[in-house]
């Protein structure tokens, strides 16, 4: 099948349902032909960078390296999938100067701490109430949402299935399937 090559990356905070969408977003675009590949915290915090933390300085190269990665999934011609918090715009912004705007397709998957805390699929937002964890996204360490993201996802309000339609809507609109 035709399609062109880009990154959809997924940015928003733990439990907001990144990791679900892209998957079920991958489980469609395989069933319309699309070659694609998925970078989330299993492949790459696991592999190529578990020499990183969660420092703010850990996190800028951990999404610097994903980016560098997910520009060479773009160059194999593979539209490639990344989700991970990344929770600063200055460094989803580089990765987006890296690759250029028509082949950076930034998703924004709101939902609010409330809804990501009660969700708490892992008990990490208890752990970090707790005191447990320290520097924990949205509870004590920052998340700069997204000023203009070409998608929104509400996980607050959509279902699971609206939110890949509004997706892959928006990659056949704009030409990407
Ligand atoms: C946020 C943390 C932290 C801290 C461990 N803050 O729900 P999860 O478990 O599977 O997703 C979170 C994941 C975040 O890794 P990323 O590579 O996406 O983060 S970033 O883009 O900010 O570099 C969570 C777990 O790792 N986790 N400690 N302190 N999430």
């Amino acid at each position: 099948n035709n399609h062109k090559s880009a990154v959809v990356w997924f940015t928003g905070l733990s439990g907001s349902g990144k990791s679900t969408i892209s998957v079920a977003l991958e489980k469609e675009l395989y069933q319309m032909g699309v070659r694609t590949y998925r970078l989330d915290g299993d492949n790459i915090r696991h592999g190529l960078n578990k020499n990183l933390g969660f420092s703010p300085e850990d996190r800028k190269e951990n999404i610097r390296r994903i980016g560098e990665v997910s520009k060479l999934m773009v160059d194999a011609g593979l539209l490639t999938l990344s989700a991970f918090i990344s929770p600063y715009r200055e460094d989803r912004d580089d990765v987006r100067s890296l690759l250029g705007d028509h082949e950076f397709i930034e998703v924004f998957v709101d939902a609010s701490v409330e809804t990501c805390e009660s969700r708490d699929p892992k008990g990490l937002y208890k752990k970090a109430r707790a005191g447990e964890i320290k520097g924990f996204t949205g509870i004590d360490a920052p998340y700069e949402a997204p000023v203009n993201p070409e998608i929104t996802v509400d996980t607050d309000k959509q279902s699971l299935a609206e939110s890949v339609a509004e997706i892959v809507a928006y990659l056949k609109g704009q030409g990407y399937l």
